[in-house]
């Protein structure tokens, strides 16, 4: 009997894995890449037959179904004159969905997060939470593993961080709990309006059990009048925070909780993050005890608001994950407040068709320097008078220190992708990290 086939659409870490997953469940693959040599072809499984180079629609119509990496637009030429001759066009989210509904996984419950930001951070605080119980829990998506790396019979909760191009090829998620967690604008780049990038994002809340919306954000309600959901905010929802004593809480159904003062994890977009984690995990049956011990000991990722180095009394923070303007947005807010010096700010790297007008209330907040550089500077530079224009992130970081004071902070939120100048914001934020942990170094021979 002749092997079904299918078609991968992308050799990166989602399609690599869709690849052997397929494999293992007899189908017959082929794996299409638009780069003529992506890394680690050549260790792929033998029986895989590879396409490498652009995207041909001919070709591509002889599969019933595709499954397209979150990397790859579905707006390309080949994938929509494939979709017109009745392909099936699908991701590896939906076939971990799928799969999910085989018996021997079927018991496992299944949490799904998105939003514009502070997915990273609630998924890995929420995943703490639930391993500080005695679940056996997965946690993957754009996060970082693949989805279907992590299906094993023996395990009791996912948790899965999805991103709106994953969510684009989902349509069965079936979620116990489902979040968007805010919504602003991102990735214009790919979507016809942002009303289509809401829509995107709400992809989530299809068939799931129940959701947790963000009260403080109408725009993540969910559209089903009828769905069963939760909230989380400022104020007027489920898990939301309360003033006592001058001191803000973060409660559950109006009691007080959780001091916020207690969280390593700072600002208010971090209150929310936590409020959410809660929400979440209050949904999937985690202890009040369990979640509030790994409130008290979280202390965040890497390049989310980073401390990185003190240098001569000036507060050096690391938060080249702040890509959209949301993210600075919210890194920026109330800094300004909360010290006694100046704020310095070094962003930009490409803009994804962001409008950066929107960053003109918080700049107003700030009253130190404001350094820009990458593809789109000059966006940037048009929005103030005072923004200054540097070639690099050397550049910005070297005349940052020159500028700032003892009780000053400068902050690297870029506000942008890091693609332009960086293989990703990892490798930006390395740098940035670099150049100041070295500024150190040379302070007292330079000024
Ligand atoms: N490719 C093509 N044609 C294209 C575009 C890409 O063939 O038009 C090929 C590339 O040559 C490459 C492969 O597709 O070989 C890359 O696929 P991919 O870009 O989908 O990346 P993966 O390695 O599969 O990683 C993806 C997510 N990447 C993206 O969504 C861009 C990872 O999220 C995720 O961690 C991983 O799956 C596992 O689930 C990263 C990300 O940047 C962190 N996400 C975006 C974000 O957070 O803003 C959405
Ligand atoms: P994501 O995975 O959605 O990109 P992260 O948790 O990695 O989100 O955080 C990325 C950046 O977004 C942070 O560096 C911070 O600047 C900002 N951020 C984090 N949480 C929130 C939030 N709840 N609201 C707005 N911005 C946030």
């Amino acid at each position: 009997m002749l092997k079904k086939q299918v078609a991968v659409i992308g050799a990166g870490k989602s399609g690599i894995s869709s690849v052997n997953f397929l494999l293992h469940a007899g189908y017959q693959v082929t794996l299409f890449d638009s780069r003529e040599h992506p890394p680690g072809i050549d260790m792929l499984d033998t029986r895989v037959e590879v396409f490498l180079g652009p995207l041909n629609a001919s070709f591509l119509v002889n599969f019933k179904l595709l499954v397209v990496s979150p990397g790859v637009a579905l707006s390309n030429s080949a994938l929509r004159q494939a979709k017109d001759a009745g392909c099936e066009i699908i991701g590896d989210i939906e076939l971990f969905a799928r799969a999910l509904k085989e018996p021997r996984y079927a018991h496992a419950k299944l949490v799904t997060i998105t939003g514009s930001n502070g997915k990273t951070t609630v998924t890995s605080l929420l995943g703490e939470m639930a391993n500080a119980t005695s679940l056996k829990v997965a946690i993957g998506g754009n996060i970082g593993t693949p989805a279907l790396d992590l299906l094993a019979p023996e395990i009791d909760l996912y948790i899965l961080e999805l991103s709106s191009f994953q969510l684009e090829t989902t349509t069965s998620l079936n979620a116990d709990i489902a979040t968007i967690l805010n919504i602003s604008a991102d990735h214009l780049d790919r979507y016809r309006s942002y009303a289509h990038y809401i829509k995107t994002k709400h992809i989530i809340y299809q068939q799931c059990k129940k959701a947790l919306f963000n009260a403080d954000d109408m725009q993540t309600k969910p559209l089903l009048p009828r769905l069963n959901s939760l909230s989380f905010g400022s104020e007027n929802a489920d898990f939301q925070l309360l003033q006592k004593n001058n001191e803000i809480f973060l409660s559950i159904d109006g009691q007080t909780r959780f001091n916020v003062k207690h969280l390593k994890i700072s600002g208010r977009h971090n209150w929310m993050n936590a409020l959410a984690a809660l929400g979440l995990g209050t949904a999937v049956g985690l202890t009040q005890e369990a979640m509030l011990s790994v409130l008290r000991r979280y202390s965040g990722l890497a390049h989310r608001c980073e401390f990185v180095k003190e240098v001569k009394g000036v507060r050096w923070i690391n938060d080249s994950k702040g890509t959209n303007i949301g993210a600075t947005q919210a890194a920026l807010s109330g800094l300004s407040q909360s010290i006694l010096g100046k704020v310095h700010v070094i962003l930009g790297g490409q803009g994804k068709g962001a409008d950066f007008n929107e960053l003109r209330e918080v700049f107003d907040e700030i009253s130190g320097s404001i350094f820009c550089f990458g593809e789109d500077a000059s966006l940037i530079a048009a929005v103030d008078d005072r923004i200054q224009c540097v070639n690099d992130l050397a550049c910005a970081v070297r005349l940052a220190a020159q500028v700032s004071n003892s009780g000053d902070i400068v902050i690297f939120s870029p506000a942008c992708a890091s693609l332009d100048m960086y293989k990703n914001f990892m490798v930006r934020g390395d740098h940035f990290k670099e150049l100041v942990k070295a500024l150190g170094n040379v302070h007292h021979v330079e000024f």
